[in-house]
């Protein structure tokens, strides 16, 4: 990987409740950008970012991690944090790294508290955040 000045890094973390899509935005991601040649999967234990044998085994994110995707002259590491409430202190380590967050809603769910709750917290930290809405299922 080459080398990036600091003004071409960007750490974003993605952060949303359990389930929304996360992980596989940052599987699309790496192999948008070419990392890899196949898309990796969380489904069928092929994700870049879910490895973790309790990861494979329970097709969730537990640990948080950072995926480094280059974009444009830039890099972006991505940083996963696992939606179980249960890992929030996961989460609250990678917000204490990022420069900005990216809520991850679900379209078939609709709107969670919980990834509010976070971006308000995020604010009150005085960084940024954007909301991405992800995915209808179902064909919709
Ligand atoms: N149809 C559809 N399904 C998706 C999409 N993104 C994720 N999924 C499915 O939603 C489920 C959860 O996806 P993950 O990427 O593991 O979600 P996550 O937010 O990382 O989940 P946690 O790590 O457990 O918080 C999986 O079954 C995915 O295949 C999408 O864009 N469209
Ligand atoms: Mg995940």
């Amino acid at each position: 990987m080459k080398v990036y000045r600091a003004e071409q890094i960007r750490n974003v973390a993605l952060i949303s409740h359990v389930g929304a899509g996360k992980t596989s935005l940052v599987d699309a991601a790496l192999y948008d950008s070419g990392a890899v040649t196949r898309q990796g999967k969380v489904d069928d234990g092929t994700s870049i970012s879910d490895y973790d044998p309790d990861e494979l085994k329970r097709h969730m994110s537990l640990n948080v991690k950072v995926l480094p995707v280059e974009w444009k002259d830039h890099k972006i590491n991505f940083i996963d944090t696992p939606g179980y409430a249960d890992f929030v202190g996961e989460v609250k380590a990678g917000l204490r790294v990022a420069d900005a967050a990216l809520v991850v809603v679900t379209a078939e769910k609709g709107v969670d508290t919980a990834p509010y709750r976070r971006a308000i917290s995020l604010q009150r930290r005085g960084r940024p955040g954007i909301s991405k809405s992800l995915h209808l299922r179902g064909g919709q």
